[in-house]
């Protein structure tokens, strides 16, 4: 693998402007996962707003159990710690969060992503990025809530495509969009600048911003999709989210659905 240069915490706190994100800052060469390092530094009392980076993950967690590519020295994987005081139901908000700062961050290299619900990014219909949100919980309140993110920057689209096999070909990397290298402390940087942003945003006016803003990266809504989860799968049209996050679909018959976790193809 072709190491572009190297993360460095200096790097990103220079382009970094935050007031709540990015308060204690972790860079590591390789872990598991940043999500599982956060956790346990969240288990020895970590403060809100604290920042795990690493050059590679040697167990790169997606949802539902799955696995994220995760090489060394080229792309972002980096968690950040909060302790917000709300119901569980509210964490699927964060993951759009998550999805609108890193949209953030890419459109000012140039190119506007969009989002697919629900946590991936993509340029060009492509999959450029993605996060995963992973809460502890105290009663029916949440103790931590763990917002991870992976984006694919500087790594070769073949060495991409060859580690994902067929899922390589909704695969891309921002290099392979632009056509140049790109800056990774500076993408960090931006990333957890919105990230800080779009938070605060969500703690003083609540969903509805966030869930405005999310909608106009959208790329479901009015397209007709599979669904599929843990039941039996079925097909209708994405028709929008409800206000904790949840998307909607209308099966052919009329009757909506609410989506959770399922996994979302679309098809026409
Ligand atoms: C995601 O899961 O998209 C969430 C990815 C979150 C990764 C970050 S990295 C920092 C933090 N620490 C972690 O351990 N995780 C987070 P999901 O929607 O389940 O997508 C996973 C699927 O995407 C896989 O089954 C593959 O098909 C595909 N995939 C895996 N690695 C990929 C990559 N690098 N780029 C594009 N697609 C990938």
């Amino acid at each position: 693998m072709i190491a572009t240069e190297l993360l460095s915490v200096e790097g990103i706190r220079r382009g970094l402007q935050a007031s709540t994100v990015g308060r204690q800052l972790y860079l590591f060469g390789e872990v598991q996962s940043t999500n599982a390092a956060l956790r346990n530094l969240a288990r020895e009392g970590a403060v809100e707003g604290t920042v795990v980076l690493a050059e590679s993950q040697r167990a790169g967690r997606g949802r539902l159990g799955r696995e994220w590519f995760s090489p060394s020295g080229v792309n972002l994987y980096a968690s950040v710690l909060f302790r917000p005081h709300f119901a569980p139901r509210q964490a699927p908000c964060f993951s759009f969060i998550a999805s609108l700062a890193a949209a953030d961050a890419v459109k000012e290299l140039g190119p506007s992503p969009a989002i697919k619900w629900p946590n991936d990014l993509l340029v060009d219909r492509k999959k450029v990025g993605g996060s995963l949100v992973e809460c502890a919980t105290r009663g029916d309140e949440i103790e931590c809530l763990i917002l991870g993110i992976g984006v694919n920057v500087n790594v070769p689209l073949p060495v991409l495509r060859a580690a994902l096999g067929p899922a390589g070909a909704n695969a891309t990397s921002l290099a392979a969009v632009l056509g140049r290298e790109v800056d990774r402390n500076a993408l960090a940087a931006s990333y957890l600048t919105h990230l800080d942003a779009w938070a605060r945003r969500y703690k003083v006016d609540g969903p509805e911003p966030i869930l405005a803003a999310w909608r106009e990266r959208d790329i479901l809504t009015g397209r007709r999709v599979a669904v599929r989860g843990e039941g039996e799968g079925f097909e209708g049209r994405a028709v929008g989210v409800d206000g904790d996050g949840h998307l909607l679909v209308e099966d052919p018959r009329g009757q909506r659905h609410v989506v959770l976790t399922e996994e979302i193809r679309i098809l026409e």
